[in-house]
């Protein structure tokens, strides 16, 4: 299954370099994204509005399969392509308010198996797995809180790697305001 999602999701996703925002310049990558959604959602990372597109039938089906697997429920899902070993992603924690206080994310990772990394906030802890093909990581409770993560650069990997986190993006609403009645 997992050999067949990755050829499909290379030849049907909607791929796009990334742009991020970083001390306010705005860095164009060689990782290459796609941002799928229900409607009406949007998000907001590095400084960066994404606007979803609507969900394909393939990914709305694995969507199901990751919701039966882990008992969440998600409504947007963000992939990511590294063509090799030389593309990785930063330092981060996935705490946008969008997300909630909590946020409950499940990483599918698919072809090169790379190393993941954590390192806590505030003090000296440090946590490394490697990220299989075919292999679900689910972050929830405090570890936005209290983690970092990234997806380190290395050398010896010459192959590609599609990532794909399902989130739940939790609709941001005005305040309520209580009636004069
Ligand atoms: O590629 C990965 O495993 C992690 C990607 C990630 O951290 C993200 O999309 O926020
Ligand atoms: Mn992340």
């Amino acid at each position: 299954m997992a050999d067949s999602l990755f050829r499909q999701l290379l030849e049907n996703i909607d791929w796009s370099k990334d742009k991020v925002k970083l001390f306010g310049k705005i860095y164009i990558t060689e990782r290459e994204v796609a941002w799928y959604a229900d409607d009406d959602l949007s998000y907001t990372y590095s400084g960066e509005k994404k606007v979803p597109k609507a969900w394909s039938a393939e990914l709305l089906n694995l969507k199901h399969t990751i919701e039966e697997a882990t008992g969440e429920t998600f409504n947007a899902c963000l992939l990511n392509l590294y063509h090799s070993g030389n593309e990785g992603m930063g330092w981060h924690s996935d705490d946008e308010p969008e997300l909630g206080y909590e946020p409950v994310i499940a990483s599918l990772s698919l072809g090169a198996k790379r190393k993941f990394a954590f390192k806590h906030k505030h003090d000296q802890l440090k946590y490394s797995l490697e990220l299989e093909h075919g292999s679900l990581l689910l972050m929830k409770g405090r570890t936005q809180h209290d983690w970092k993560h990234a997806l380190p650069k290395s050398k010896k990997v010459g192959l590609p790697r599609i990532n794909l986190t399902f989130r739940k993006i939790l609709v941001l609403k005005a305040p309520f305001k209580k009636s004069q009645s």
